[in-house]
């Protein structure tokens, strides 16, 4: 290896943090086989059953150590104005002078692992190459799934090609200790005591999306919190869709999506490209082109079942990392959700004796697999295409049981910012807060977005004026509706493809919308609400607007938007007013 500033950060880092050796991964099965046999002999990894998860592990981790931790996650830059109101912020010098006590010798008795890994398929000129140097065996085997890790990168590196660094140590998994650092001035993550995917796999959210944000701003194009997915309808042609929806709304069901029988015989197919993360930039035809930078998928296992999503089922198989899931006596895996009855006994995620009279559930709420994304059956020819895929429609959703029709598309470009700026999302048992409560996660990235969420609206419409008639539709779906009575109104998973196959066609001209003061919405008929016994008020409810009720939405997102003061950009402003004049109007 004959980059001279990667081998000098290495041993930087390793005068710093003592390990016992550095052992720079190649990414070859040899490799990642020893490593797993190595942790299967400590304990830190148990192997499951051959023949039914061939390849397969099973791993817990700290009880401690489950989530992301927003609270301790930091952008570190010279300006806090760059940081803006919706993230932590610390100064460069003051985090590297907090974090270097924690650092000096946290690798004493460990071995340095040195993982080269690309974002993005490769010869991809969007791809990316990082380094991530750490002391957990875990985050290895994770990362090779995860990402393409090993001599595929360095040579994409080469002797003086650009890296982002990221360093993280398991220290001692100290919640109080624990900092999850961006230095997004130095191309540098900094992540200590968690083991969590989240907060130590480096490439995904502090990569792919924290420091890959700035990047994005600067150089003209958009990483995004967002789904790929590929329709081909029945003449063939391939419509693609990105798709941002905030953590535990369904995105990984969705990207997997298997259209009921019926439209499958006429020949309609959805495909995935990524489940979490989408890189967007201009093609030469002005167009913009996704690529998913991840190669595996780091899913949620509780409700993922044959009949919610089979394509992950068949996925997480084989080799597979699982989590904090439950373990079975014969070596297989359980989680609330799975198909079946569940088992008469098992060991919970903290390795407790489990059986179905226990009051607390067998597998974490946030437990997870680690698949990589080629074993999925509905993978697309298109995943690894270097140049990426063109994105024809722009998708923003929440969990909204009530207001936000199942689908409305946005008027134009701007608009569209403006709808995934004020995406709200009701909390979930599984996330902190009351249930119920909303939460604004605009465009899904409140949690990923590395510098000023206002500068980054803006550069959302800097984005449209450069892309023009060529940007994407813009669409916002809500698959959780309640009607007054409390009963879901749409019956989601297979039936969504209703919705995309109504975007497909708007996308190429052929169906019309209904202009509503929020945006244009599909008629009743071009969903087949009644063949769905979907019919008078439900249909109403399901795709009217209530005036009354987005004036008190438009209040809450105009109270979310003054935290930005006069950062916001006008755009946005004009917007909002727009909507309230909408909504006081009536129609001509
Ligand atoms: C994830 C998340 O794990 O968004 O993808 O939290
Ligand atoms: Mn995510």
């Amino acid at each position: 290896m004959s980059h001279s500033v990667l081998r000098a950060w290495v041993n930087d880092v390793a005068a710093l943090t003592r390990p016992q050796s550095v052992y720079w991964c190649d990414g070859s099965r040899s490799e990642i086989d020893n490593l797993t046999a190595q942790m299967v002999a400590d304990g830190s990894l148990i192997r499951l059953d051959p023949i039914k998860h061939p390849g397969c592990f099973y791993a817990r981790s700290h009880v401690n150590d489950v989530a992301r931790v927003e609270d301790r996650t930091f952008i570190c830059c010279s300006d806090p104005a760059n940081a803006g109101p919706t993230n932590n912020w610390r100064h460069p010098g003051e985090m590297h002078a907090l974090l270097e006590p924690i650092l000096a010798g946290c690798m004493r008795g460990r071995t340095l692992y040195v993982i080269p890994y690309l974002m993005g398929p490769p010869k991809s000129p969007m791809a990316k190459v990082g380094i991530e140097l750490t002391d957990s065996p875990y985050v290895v085997a994770n990362m090779r799934i995860m990402t393409r890790m090993g001599q595929v990168a360095l040579d994409e590196l080469g002797e003086m090609g650009q890296f982002v660094k990221g360093l993280h140590s398991t220290c001692e998994l100290d919640p109080a200790k624990r900092y999850i650092s961006h230095f997004p001035e130095e191309n540098l993550v900094i992540s200590v005591n968690s083991n969590y995917g989240g907060n130590a796999l480096l490439g995904k959210k502090c990569f792919a999306l924290r420091l890959a944000s700035v990047l994005a701003q600067k150089e003209g194009w958009l990483a995004e919190h967002m789904l790929i997915i590929g329709i081909t309808d029945p003449n063939g042609r391939k419509t693609f869709i990105a798709g941002a929806f905030p953590s535990a709304c369904g995105k990984t069901n969705l990207s997997m999506l298997v259209p009921p029988k019926a439209d499958r015989d006429a020949g309609w197919k959805v495909e995935t490209i990524g489940d979490d993360i989408a890189w967007l930039k201009f093609g030469p035809d002005g167009r913009l082109y996704a690529i998913n930078p991840e190669a595996g998928f780091f899913g949620v296992a509780p409700g993922t079942s044959l009949a919610t999503n089979p394509n992950a089922m068949l996925t997480c198989r084989a080799n597979t990392i699982f989590t904090n899931v439950a373990l079975r006596p014969d070596n297989t895996v359980w989680w609330e959700g799975m198909d079946g009855p569940p088992p008469a006994q098992a060991l919970d995620w903290k390795g407790q004796p489990w059986t179905p009279a226990s009051k607390t559930p067998a597998a974490h709420p946030n437990s997870r697999f680690t698949a990589p994304a080629s074993q999925c059956p509905s993978i697309s020819p298109d995943w690894e295409q270097p140049q990426g895929v063109p994105i024809h429609a722009i998708l923003f959703g929440g969990r909204r049981t009530t207001t936000i029709p199942l689908v409305y598309e946005a008027f134009h470009w701007r608009h569209g910012t403006f709808v995934g700026a004020s995406m709200t999302s009701e909390k979930t048992a599984a996330a902190e807060g009351k249930v119920g409560e909303l939460r604004h996660d605009p465009m899904a990235m409140l949690p990923f977005c590395g510098y000023h969420m206002a500068d980054y609206w803006r550069h959302w419409i800097h984005m449209g004026e450069q892309g023009g008639k060529m940007m994407p539709r813009v669409f916002h779906v809500n698959w959780f509706r309640k009607d007054s009575a409390g009963h879901w109104l749409w019956p989601g998973f297979g039936e969504n493809m209703r919705v995309l196959k109504w975007m497909v066609a708007r996308v190429h001209g052929e169906v019309d919308a209904v202009k509503t003061p929020v945006g244009l919405v599909p008629r009743a008929e071009s969903l087949g609400l009644a063949e769905m016994g979907i019919t008078g008020r439900a249909a109403e409810e399901l795709l009217g607007v209530d005036r009354e009720a987005w004036m008190a939405e438009a209040d809450n997102r105009d109270r979310f938007f003054q935290r930005f003061g006069d950062k916001l950009p006008p755009e946005i402003f004009f917007e909002s007013a727009a909507l309230r004049f909408r909504l006081v109007t009536k129609p001509v």
